[in-house]
Formats: structure tokens, sequence, C-alpha cells
């Protein structure tokens, strides 16, 4: 095992991943940025390195500076958590030429999963179920693209394959809009990712966001940890998660992980993995497949008793997956409440000095966050400042603690969405469970104030 780690984070994935080092009796070592320099977090690390200024493309997106941070405290490996360099197969390739282990993926596996053509085409390989469409990049020849516009049926959605996470698409409804917007997609698509190439898929008009987690060794063993229900969403960002899917047929489920894990052995895929899939009528349609540690792993930590990060660390040392899949249970139900520094209705960030931090407790819930009473929330980064997370025999007992913890926290000094996750947690179509990916937005629009 890894006798110290640095890690490339910052806020609550930097502190969760440090605790998951203290479990292992891995020394761990932050890097920080100036905006980050007084955290407690930085302060309770073994060994802190500056990286640079606040903004982070000189601080947690410099290459040089934080692997320069891991030879001068002689740390084996580097845990990216999420966001910032983790998705970047040039950073794993240049901390593994270094001579250090990339916590996470091989830049091959990063690189196939970044373009989405290939991770597709991967996926279809694998008999992981996709969303019907061209199967490849785009050509060139109008004549070409009308037939297969054709044949998937229209609405279709064109994407760019250097995308992902909502970048880089457009939805088109008629065939005279087609060309016109399959040229506007490559151009945007070159500009914004360096890569004009895009794809068409069959558009789904009211589908859920469900995403199953794996797990991989080195030694070709891999797990799925069942899934999670995502679709509370924004612009893209998730604001609540939940595990198991309200209401989705179990065995279902389990055909989709198997397929999942067949993928993974059959690319070599190693560490902590996420298969995104869209969920309409009853079918499950692979989109992408993100190779990290994500925000809302708490949830699938909370009900099948996994811890995800620790074991991301054991299989970047070598070691074989401690389970296989007939030990891992699903036992029960968790739901996540991201806790952003923002007002909760009109989402404008508010960063600031908070003046009061009062955390819930009790049977069931768990908080990931580093703020205290007086931590003071940079304005440089995302605005995620925590995770509320509750677990219960059922649903109905995880929303009955959610609410209870809600009503127990206290963050005075900045806004937070709080006061939305209140209602949220009261809102009968979310209490009934399966709301599809634009109910939030539909909501918002409803309770305008
Ligand atoms: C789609 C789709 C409908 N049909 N693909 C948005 C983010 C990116 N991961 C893929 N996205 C979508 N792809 C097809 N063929 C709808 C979305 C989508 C979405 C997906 C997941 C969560 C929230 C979303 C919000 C808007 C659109």
């Amino acid at each position: 095992m890894f006798k110290k780690i640095l890690i490339a984070n910052r806020g609550e994935i930097a502190l969760r991943i440090q605790r998951a080092c203290r479990e292992l009796g891995i020394k761990a070592v932050m890097v920080y940025s100036e905006a980050d320099r007084d955290a407690k977090y930085v302060k309770l690390a073994d060994e802190a390195v500056c990286i640079g200024p606040a903004q982070s493309t000189l601080s947690y997106l410099n290459m040089p500076a934080i692997i320069s941070a891991a030879e001068v405290t002689d740390a084996e490996a580097i845990h990216p958590g999420y966001g910032f360099l983790s998705e970047n197969a040039d950073f794993a390739e240049r901390v593994e030429k270094s001579g250090f282990q990339f916590i996470g993926p091989t830049p091959e596996s990063i690189r196939i999963m970044g373009d989405k053509v290939s991770a597709k085409q991967a996926m279809i390989r694998a008999g992981v179920p996709c969303v019907p469409g061209s199967e490849g990049e785009l050509p060139d020849d109008p004549v070409q693209i009308r037939r297969m516009a054709k044949a998937v049926g229209y609405p279709v959605i064109i994407k760019a394959a250097g995308g992902g996470g909502g970048r880089g698409m457009r939805v088109v409804h008629t065939e005279a809009a087609l060309i016109n917007a399959v040229a506007m997609t490559k151009a945007e698509a070159g500009a914004a990712f360096g890569n004009p190439a895009v794809y068409m898929e069959k558009f789904l008009q009211n589908p859920r966001h469900i995403e199953i987690q794996i797990l991989a060794d080195k030694h070709k063993n891999a797990v799925y940890l069942g899934e999670r229900d995502c679709s509370m969403q924004r612009r893209h960002q998730k604001i609540l998660e939940e595990a198991p899917a309200p209401g989705i047929n179990r065995k279902l489920i389990d055909r989709v992980g198997e397929r999942c894990v067949t993928a993974c052995k059959k690319i070599g895929y190693r560490g902590a993995g996420t298969f995104e899939f869209l969920y309409e009528d009853g079918e499950f349609y692979f989109i992408e497949m993100n190779t990290r540690v994500q925000v809302e792993h708490p949830v699938t930590e909370m009900v099948t008793g996994i811890d995800i990060v620790k074991t991301q660390i054991m299989v970047a040392a070598g070691e074989k997956l401690p389970f296989t899949q007939r030990q891992i249970e699903v036992r029960g139900h968790a739901i996540e409440c991201r806790i952003n520094a923002e007002d909760p209705y009109k989402f404008i960030p508010s960063p600031g000095r908070v003046t009061m931090w009062h955390a819930p407790g009790g049977p069931g819930v768990r908080v990931d966050s580093h703020v205290y009473t007086n931590y003071f929330v940079p304005p440089n980064y995302d605005s995620m400042v925590g995770k509320i997370i509750v677990h219960g025999d059922t649903r109905e007992q995880a929303m009955a603690r959610m609410r209870t913890a809600l009503a127990e926290t206290v963050v005075e000094g900045i806004n937070t969405n709080i006061p939305l996750h209140r209602e949220l947690l009261v809102d009968a179509k979310f209490m009934d469970g399966g709301t599809n990916i634009h109910y939030l937005e539909q909501w918002l629009e409803q309770h305008k104030r």
C-alpha cells in the first residue's frame, strides 16, 4: 500500500479523500491555492504545498505545479478527485511518466471515454444498450446525414464528440433545420473542444438520468454497485441524487449492470467509474461514461456499505477488489442534497464568510463538507460547499430523515439552496418518486417568485 498520497483537489472532496487516507494509514499531502490557504482541511493534512494563486488555471489546473509538489513531498500517488484535472488524459499520462501512480483509470481509458464517439463505439461493441443513432462520427455528405435522421426519426440530437455533461449539443425537430444545425454544432465544437466531430442520436423527450457505479481492479475484476437516480437537476447541475432509483425493475438494472462490468473487463478499465444512462419507457440507453469519483458517490456508499474512495486507492496500489459481485447488496435507501452557496431561486453565487455553520446529525445522517463557522467561501470555484446524505430502511424513512436534517442545518452569512431542498422534500411529485430530468426546471417555472 502507498505510504503517502497527494490530493490534487480542494473543498469537500479533498477532505473526503484525506479521510480515506487516514483510514488506510496513508499520509496525505494537500495542495492548495492562495484562496484556500487557511482552510482547516489544509491544516489537517500531514503536509501542504501552495501551488499558485486563487485562479484555478494557475493552481488546481497547473500540472507542473502539482507534479512538482508530489516530487518535493515524496508522494507515491496522486488522487485527482472530481472536476479540475480528474478526466484529463494528458495529466494522467504526465503523472505516470513522472513516476507516480494516478489514482484512476489509464490515460488510454480516459481518452476513449473523453471522446463520446469512441466511448459509444466501445459500449456498442461490449453490448451496453445505447441511444439509437449514427454509431460513429457524422459524414460530411448532407444526403447521408438526412437519410440517417430519417431512419432514426425526428427529433434527433446532434452532439459533439468532444462535449459531454451538456456542452455542445443541439436538438433538431425537422429535416429543414438539420444540415444547418449540424454545421453550427460542428463549428462550435471545433472552437470549444478543438474537435469538430459530431454524432447523431434519437432525442429522448422525457427521460430520467440513471447512472451505474462500477469499481474495477488491475486484475480484470469488476463489479457494479447498483444505480443512482440523478434526474433532479437544473442546467446540467445535479442538486439531489438518490439510490436506488424509485420504481425501476431490479432485474433490468442487474442486466444493465452486468453489461457495464463486461465492458469494463473488455477495455481493461480500472478504478471507479460511472456509466450514465437515459431511462425512458422501461429502457436504458448509455450516453456517457465518467472516469472519476463523482460528487454523488456517497449515496452508493450508504446503500452498499462500500467505501468507494478507499477502494479507488486500494486498486490503484494494485490490490484486488476485496469483494465479489455476490457480496454486494443494496440495502435501504439513500438521498443526497448538494448544499450550494447561492440564491435558492435565482441561483446567483453567494460566496463570503460563513458566520454560522451547524451541521445536522442523528441516525443515518452523513455530512461531507469542509465548511465550519467563520470559513470563507472563495468566489473562485464551484458554489457547492457540502452535501447532506441520509440513509433509511425505506425511501419514506430516508425522506423523513432528510427533512429533519435540513431543519437542523444552520448556515448564516451566505445564501444557500437549503430552502429549495426543504420545499422539494415535501413536494408531492418528488415524494412519489421517478421524476424526470425536466422536473426541477418546470417546478421552478411554476414556483417563480
Ligand atoms: C440526451 C438527451 C435526450 N436524448 N441525449 C445532457 C447532458 C449530457 N450528458 C447528455 N444530455 C442529454 N442527452 C438524447 N439522445 C437529453 C439530455 C439532457 C440531460 C441528460 C441528463 C441529465 C439532464 C439533462 C438535461 C437536459 C438534456
